[in-house]
């Protein structure tokens, strides 16, 4: 079968099958693209030609369409995601932050940025970046180091080493990421003899592989010698589908439960193992219970800084780790007793070992006590009554009660998802969903579309902040267009709040972080001259982009637009501002933000002694 390179791919794409657990899925649910000469005539040919084989959807910005596809990809436990093409030049590296985004949360995506004429005969074709030094480098070489696979097709044939290559990367759950292959417009439309196997149906089975035998003795040797054993309950719990194994383990073993952003949800919020999220952005029970572990078993975490408190969290004297990983890059980390395998059937083996083994009922009572302690604090936050503009952690308990337990709450940047860590009750474990591996503004509307797209049964709020907003808010015509159901929930504190709050406790006095005009040559900050607001209405903008608006100036207009958004068919925004200085506290908790080490501030000079204070906590876990 003659085909040109794109016409092959696409069908190749549509022809791609997961299978795991006997469970068969169409691993591409779509293709989001932004059309220009570097993909109009090559991959916009086989997409039109063949609409039924992969469904096109029409992005705003090139970053927003990878996110959206994150979001996809998460929402189906990396069993599936969307291809995006781009255009060359600016529509390609717009890409690279979504690609970036989806490395390091380890979520599948295809990208397919368009690239400079492999003949070079127009050279330099419009928006080539030329190299004097290099003739085979173009902007698209910026995709390697965020990418899990690159390639670029210099041939038509190479197609076929190009596609295997990079589902083999897709839907390796260790491996997985950004997959980029980038396509030069004139060897997308050039033909050549496809074999008839390329695009033929394909399944790519995703095994559950388990640990050697010696390293679980290791590990349950260590597990039933430790008095104050603790897991962490990282995003591959959720990825793997391994929450009900996790809650059976605690429920017989009694081991209590912290959970990373990615991992929240693991548990039910009341279950009685569990303690919610832990480190910088964790609760009080977590972070108790994690400054005195003797052992630490992550479960599919990376152990980012939030997760470790900037390596403060796990103070025990002669605190060990075990560590559950599909990846052996991350199972190695602090020095663990390293279970390379999937968490569900690691899990599975762990409690075969742990048979008739539990903590004692002391630690297991005072868990679940700091359980409930803790649940009577959101309790507390969720109804302050702050006034006259409320607190943000209203904001979370007003969403919560209107949100069903299936729902979905959408979250990356800002205070909010801190916050939401910490206070969000969640019932089912794919209800939370904060991007948090890269914590990029401008996810959450696109990222939402995405959830939105691979769930459509459930009903998602994005909570997104005015800075947030900003940044990205065109998906929200795509989500109109399309006519997905989404409620958007726009939380305006006038500027970076959650920077802000940072900087002044830096001794920074929040500089840069007020929408504010500027006064006297400067911008204002917090404390001083305050300035004067911006005549801007996001409201509006939201509402001109087709979204329909609802504004709450109470928390009781926000509940009552929340439930008016049930009612709503398709995108709505319900705004509201809330006050920039009642934010929740951090629990028994640091981050490690590095503080001049000389100034001409004084408050600068006292953030750093109590930063130097800090930092005596930190551990090597070597
Ligand atoms: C793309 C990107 N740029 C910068 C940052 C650093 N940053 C983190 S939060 C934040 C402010 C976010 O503002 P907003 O969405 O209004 O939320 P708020 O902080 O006010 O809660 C900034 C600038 C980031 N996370 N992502
Ligand atoms: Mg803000």
């Amino acid at each position: 079968m003659r085909l040109t390179a794109a016409q092959a791919l696409v069908r190749f794409l549509a022809a791609q099958y997961v299978e795991r657990d006997g469970v068969e899925h169409r691993f591409f649910g779509g293709c989001f693209g932004i059309f220009g000469h570097g993909n109009v005539a090559g991959i916009g040919e086989a997409l039109y030609a063949d609409r039924d084989a992969l469904t096109y959807y029409q992005g705003r910005n090139e970053q927003a369409m990878v996110h959206a596809a994150a979001g996809y990809a998460r929402m189906r436990n990396r069993l599936g995601t969307l291809v995006c093409t781009t255009s060359i030049g600016p529509g390609a590296t717009n890409m690279v932050t979504g690609a970036a985004l989806a490395t390091v949360n380890r979520l599948p995506v295809l990208l397919l940025p368009g690239d400079v004429f492999a003949s070079r005969a127009p050279d330099p074709v419009l928006q080539q970046l030329e190299s004097p030094a290099a003739g085979d480098l173009s902007v698209n070489d910026v995709f390697r180091p965020v990418s899990r696979y690159f390639d670029r097709i210099w041939r038509p044939e190479q197609v076929v080493p190009a596609a295997l290559q990079a589902m083999r990367v897709l839907v390796n759950q260790a491996e997985t990421g950004a997959v980029t292959l980038a396509f030069p417009q004139d060897v997308q439309t050039e033909a050549f003899e496809v074999p008839d196997d390329f695009v033929a149906k394909r399944v790519w089975h995703v095994p559950r592989p388990v640990p050697d035998q010696a390293s679980l003795a290791r590990a349950v040797e260590l597990i039933t010698a430790a008095q104050r054993p603790l897991i962490v309950a990282g995003g591959g719990v959720i990825y793997s589908e391994a929450t009900e194994a996790l809650k059976a383990l605690c429920d017989e073993t009694g081991v209590p439960v912290g959970e990373t952003q990615a991992g929240k949800g693991s548990l039910p919020y009341d279950h009685p193992s569990a303690l919610g999220a832990i480190g910088v952005t964790g609760t009080f029970a977590a972070n108790r219970l994690a400054a005195e572990a003797d052992l630490v078993v992550g479960i599919g975490t990376r152990w980012s800084d939030f997760t470790t408190a900037s390596k403060t969290a796990f103070r025990g004297e002669g605190v060990r780790f075990v560590n559950i990983n599909v990846a052996d890059f991350d199972a190695q980390k602090h020095a663990g007793v390293a279970l390379v395998g999937d968490a569900r059937a690691t899990l599975e083996r762990l409690r075969e070992h742990l048979a008739g083994w539990s903590v004692d009922d002391d630690y297991r009572a005072q868990a679940a006590r700091l359980s409930r302690e803790w649940d009577a604090e959101v309790a507390r936050l969720y109804s302050l009554d702050h006034g006259p503009l409320p607190a943000q952690s209203e904001v979370i308990g007003a969403v919560n009660d209107a949100a069903a337990p299936t729902d979905v709450v959408v979250c990356a940047a800002g205070a909010m998802p801190g916050d939401l860590h910490k206070l969000w009750r969640t019932r089912d474990p794919k209800g939370y969903h904060v991007e948090y591996g890269y914590s990029c503004m401008g996810y959450e509307i696109a990222g939402g579309l995405g959830v939105k797209l691979a769930a459509p049964e459930r009903e998602v709020y994005v909570l997104v902040g005015d800075g947030s907003y900003l940044m990205l808010p065109g998906e929200l015509v795509t989500a109109v267009q399309e006519r997905l159901k989404l409620t958007i929930v726009l939380v305006d504190n006038r500027g970076y709040n959650s920077i802000g709050s940072l900087s002044r406790s830096l001794g920074l006095d929040g500089f840069g972080t007020l929408f504010r005009y500027r006064q006297n040559g400067v911008l204002p900050v917090d404390g001083h001259d305050t300035g004067e607001d911006l005549p801007v209405d996001l409201a509006a903008n939201a509402d001109s982009l087709g979204a329909k608006v609802i504004r709450a100036g109470t928390i009781d207009e926000l509940r009552a637009g929340l439930e008016q958004a049930k009612a709503e068919q398709g995108v709505t925004v319900v705004a509201i501002e809330v006050d920039r200085y009642e934010g929740v506290p951090s629990y028994e908790s640091w981050w490690d933000v590095a503080v001049p080490e000389v100034s001409e501030l004084e408050s600068v000079r006292e953030a750093r002694e109590r930063y130097q204070e800090a930092r005596r906590d930190e551990r090597s876990h070597v």
